[in-house]
């Protein structure tokens, strides 16, 4: 028996069952009016520290959800209620991504009519998310610097699907060997569209610049120009 090419039949239909739900969840998020993202990074890369920085930006005159994934834990649903909003942890049970079909079992937990922006914060990891599309509008990876510059062009495909990249960490550059030329040059060579912020949750520097264009992005979804 060909077990390589059994293996290559179960992944093609994981993947084509995972990509059919996400359209039903991409449907429903049109539908009610919700621009939805995808949050993707390694483990500590401060995803959610992002998030509870980009909160306060947004959440006088935007209803905001999160959905937070995570392996175990609701650690970071614990830090994302803290501000108001609402939340849901999807454990993922060891699994090292969500997928779709996780997404559309908590989407009753939600009102999605008075939701203008949903966050879904990944679990950590910076290959398998990139192969499961949730629905959403688009991708956003969180990349913290002192990671390496080497990353984007060691891991390519995350970026390639993504509609923008958060340089986190900036505090840590000049403390790093870290070249951001580097960086911000093989990004652009893997994705020449993708949007990239340099941002520091620690000391708040970028912050502005990136709320304000995923305010836009909110706005161009809602009026039906994205
Ligand atoms: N110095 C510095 N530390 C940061 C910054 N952003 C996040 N951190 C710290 O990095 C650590 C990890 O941050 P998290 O936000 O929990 O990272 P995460 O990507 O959500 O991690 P997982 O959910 O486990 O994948 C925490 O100790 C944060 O305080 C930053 O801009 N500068
Ligand atoms: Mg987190």
């Amino acid at each position: 028996m060909d077990h390589g090419r059994r293996e290559i039949e179960v992944m093609a239909n994981l993947l084509s069952s995972n990509d059919m739900q996400a359209e039903v969840n991409r449907t429903h998020f049109r539908k009610n009016n919700c621009l939805t993202i995808n949050v993707i990074g390694s483990p500590g890369a401060g995803k959610t520290t992002l998030l509870e920085r980009t909160l306060p930006y947004l959440i006088s005159d935007l209803h905001v959800g999160v959905i937070e994934g995570d392996i175990f834990t609701s650690k970071d649903a614990d830090r994302i209620a803290v501000h108001g909003v609402p939340v849901i942890q999807i454990n993922t049970g060891g699994g090292c991504h969500l997928d779709s079909k996780m997404v559309s079992k908590v989407l009753a937990e939600f009102d999605w009519k008075a939701t203008d922006l949903m966050i879904i914060e990944n679990v950590g990891n910076l290959v398998c998310p990139a192969d499961f599309d949730l629905g959403e509008a688009f991708k956003v990876i969180v990349l913290s610097i002192v990671e390496g510059d080497d990353k984007p062009s060691k891991y390519p495909v995350i970026f390639r699907n993504a509609k923008a990249v958060v340089l986190n960490k900036m505090d840590f550059e000049l403390l790093t060997d870290v070249n951001m030329e580097t960086m911000r040059n093989d990004i652009r060579t893997i994705n020449p569209d993708i949007e990239i912020f340099e941002v520091s949750c620690r000391n708040g520097n970028g912050l502005q610049t990136w709320t304000s264009w995923l305010r836009n992005k909110v706005k161009s979804y809602r009026e039906h120009q994205d």
